[in-house]
């Protein structure tokens, strides 16, 4: 898969737009929630956030950052990277991955009430896809709760710019080469027991029903309709 520059400014910008990433200094940077710790109570605990953000998410950004210091890739785009990611030690896929996914799973979050509405556009592609958004609402929770051990579920937009629900294992995500189903995530969600565990234990279900009241639309369909363009 051939990477366009215009992919990586991409990435560049969006890091801008988050006000994470000023010009001229280290692309990877660790982003500022876009919300504090108890914005999206109750469906997640302040106490969730705080540990999933200020420690879990931490981490892998700053074990990613060791991974990649001194070699190639620490000036390279992370889309690049994922491209390519069997070729990279085991460090750089979990950190990497984990410093990434937890960047979209964010921004694809907002408060209920403040999370916009879905686009037209992302509505009636998904309603072409799937049947209806309740079709599509039932395969990415299937795909969440039936991903086995710790990973994430996505709608992505693959290659043929078809909508497709996938699951990926640990951190990997669906613009890595070792992906079963490659694509541009639009949407993510986190199934680790991290992410959940505080609130609900072991009923990762009642999280992955209680996600879809802070999914932030807006974001959703503007990553989609950025991708449709591409
Ligand atoms: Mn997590």
């Amino acid at each position: 898969m051939i990477i366009t520059k215009s992919e990586c400014q991409t990435i560049k910008n969006n890091n801008h737009d988050m006000n994470t990433n000023k010009e001229n200094t280290s692309k990877f940077e660790f982003p500022t929630l876009p919300y504090s710790y108890d914005a999206l109570e109750p469906y997640i605990d302040k106490t969730t956030m705080e540990i999933h953000y200020s420690k879990h998410h931490r981490a892998y950004y700053d074990n990613f950052m060791k991974a990649i210091a001194g070699t190639e890739a620490e000036n390279m785009c992370i889309k690049d990277i994922f491209a390519n990611i069997s070729k990279y030690p085991v460090a750089v896929r979990n950190n990497g991955g984990g410093y990434y996914n937890h960047k979209l799973f964010w921004e694809n979050m907002a408060p209920k009430g403040e999370n916009g509405e879905i686009s037209t556009e992302l509505k009636e592609a998904i309603i072409k896809r799937f049947g209806s958004l309740e079709e599509f609402e039932k395969l990415f929770e299937e795909a969440a709760k039936t991903r086995f051990g710790s990973g994430w579920a996505w709608l992505i937009l693959d290659e043929n710019k078809d909508l497709q629900v996938v699951s990926t294992p640990n951190q990997d995500n669906p613009l890595m080469d070792i992906a079963d189903k490659k694509g541009t995530p639009l949407l993510a969600l986190d199934v680790w027991e991290h992410a959940y565990y505080l609130k609900y234990q072991n009923r990762r279900p009642d999280y992955v029903n209680a996600f879809w009241n802070v999914v932030n639309w807006t974001v959703v369909s503007s990553r989609f309709e950025k991708t449709m363009q591409k």
